[in-house]
């Protein structure tokens, strides 16, 4: 092993007041509205320190005021115009848009400490940098890829868009690579309509009314800064020869596995290494409410999603070496979010919901000595909980204005269930839950919330001591 150079420890010692805060999730999990609530409320609480009551150092007082810099190599996190989509500034109300492209930023917190050592040197007034990047969702599904060859890969996904839900869309598709034969000599015409036809089907799997999420390759549904036509995007999977015989050079199943380790190579292996090898704490934001609603096949398809995710995060790293490549990840929070859809005497059980669906990643995670924990959240507080009548009997009820309506309704969600759901659960309508605009406040005194703070407490309240 390589022994560490002074030049390491000397960058990584003047790194030390910096965190890396990985927010992960799906797509329209609230990644984007996470980020804003959370660095919006961190700016406001040097002013109002009971504004988050969970956050140790800002409840003590201590918390002095936050600003937003860029991040270093990462374009800019559009902070403002999320920030004023969510609190109605410029008269435009209502959530930013979802995100078509990597961005960042850092957010420095100035605080008091309370370490006596830091009180004895006489810097008490110290400044923690906390990094925070945003991206579209669906790339995380890119991340399994890195562990699989083009034959695996294809044959899992074959396997996955032979079976229902997929297969009604991947008909025409599957047609088409049934018909190419994977030794012959490479047919661009054929390979082309293939990959036309794989991301027609992705698409439409991907649409809201159908709501399947495990797709891969992501950059066939959100290109980012690639054109749509670059031809690192002509990709599909293709059957291998049945006798399992190599392929020669040349032939569709070899040129076709050029392509998919082009596209790793060039997009996902940066993707991860800039981003998800290495962070200080994690937080894995789940829209629960959001699976259990659209049914059971997508509530299956998230939890898969979720599991193939997890797996490709390294949390093995300990020791002095795993501190000098900043790769000594301290704390995984899971929390299920949108928990304003449902009133409060629910949250218990979306919590508890929560814990089940991540049960078997939390305990791998853990298992490396990494600590985790599961709550319900809420970055922007939408709805407030009201007592009513329906149909006799009295409940607890949420009040909001649903998107697309023009006054309030209270309306009962149903009933979270604490466990999954089973097949007698999944009856239709039985989960009401609508999206809600945010509620109109000046932005000022923060962003109302659920739970926020206690996330902040979580991911990075260690370190504002
Ligand atoms: N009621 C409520 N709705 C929320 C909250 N957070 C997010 N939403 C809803 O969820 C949608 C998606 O949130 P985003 O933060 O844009 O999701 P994202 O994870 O960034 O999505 P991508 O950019 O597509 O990956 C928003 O447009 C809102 O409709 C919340 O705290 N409360
Ligand atoms: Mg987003």
């Amino acid at each position: 092993m390589q022994r560490p150079t002074p030049q390491a420890i000397l960058r990584r010692l003047a790194e030390r007041n910096t965190v890396r805060v990985a927010v992960t999730g799906l797509r329209r999990c609230g990644k984007t509205v996470f980020t804003t609530s959370f660095v919006h409320n961190l700016m406001s609480a040097g002013q109002w320190p009971d504004l988050l009551p969970f956050l140790k150092v800002a409840a003590r007082g201590d918390l002095i005021a936050a600003e937003v810099f860029p991040l270093p190599g990462v374009p800019m996190f559009p902070f403002e115009n999320s920030l004023a989509a969510i609190v109605g500034g410029g008269g435009a109300h209502g959530w930013p848009a979802a995100t078509d492209r990597l961005c960042g930023l850092r957010i420095a917190v100035r605080y008091r400490s309370r370490r006596t050592i830091n009180v004895l040197r006489g810097r008490s007034v110290r400044t923690l940098n906390i990094d925070l990047v945003d991206y579209p969702g669906e790339w995380l599904l890119d991340l399994p890829l890195l562990a699989k060859d083009f034959a695996t890969w294809s044959a899992e996904t074959m396997a996955l868009a032979a079976s229902e839900p997929r297969a009604r869309h991947f008909r025409e598709w599957q047609a088409v690579v049934d018909a190419i034969d994977a030794r012959a000599n490479a047919d661009p015409v054929a390979l082309k309509r293939a990959a036309t036809l794989y991301a027609e089907a992705l698409r439409r799997g991907a649409a809201p009314e159908v709501g399947l999420t495990l797709h891969q390759p992501a950059r066939l549904l959100r290109p980012g800064d690639l054109r749509p036509n670059d031809a690192l995007l002509e990709l599909s999977p293709l059957p291998a020869p049945r006798d399992g015989a190599p392929t020669p050079a040349g032939s569709n199943f070899a040129t076709m596995a050029a392509r998919y380790d082009a596209y790793r190579e060039r997009i996902v292996v940066p993707f991860y290494r800039d981003h998800f090898r290495y962070f200080d704490a994690q937080i894995v934001l789940v829209d629960v409410l959001g699976a259990l609603k659209a049914g059971q096949t997508a509530f299956d398809d998230m939890r898969a999603a979720i599991a193939a995710i997890l797996q490709s995060f390294d949390y093995s790293r300990t020791g002095f070496r795993a501190w000098l490549e900043g790769a000594l990840t301290e704390r995984v929070l899971f929390a299920a979010t949108k928990a304003d859809h449902v009133s409060s005497n629910q949250h218990p059980n979306l919590r508890r919901l929560l814990e089940e669906v991540v049960a078997r990643e939390a305990n791998r995670i853990r298992f490396r000595g990494v600590e985790t924990d599961a709550l319900a959240i809420s970055s922007v507080r939408c709805t407030e909980d009201v007592v009513g009548e329906v149909q006799g009997q009295t409940l607890s009820l949420v009040r909001g204005m649903p998107v697309g309506r023009d006054s309030e309704t209270a309306l009962f969600p149903g009933e979270i269930p604490a466990h999954f759901p089973g097949p007698q659960d999944w009856r239709e309508g039985r989960f009401r839950f609508l999206d809600f605009l945010p509620v109109h406040v000046s932005g000022a005194r923060g962003i109302p919330n659920i739970g926020l703070d206690e996330a902040m407490q979580g991911l990075v309240g260690n370190r504002l001591r």
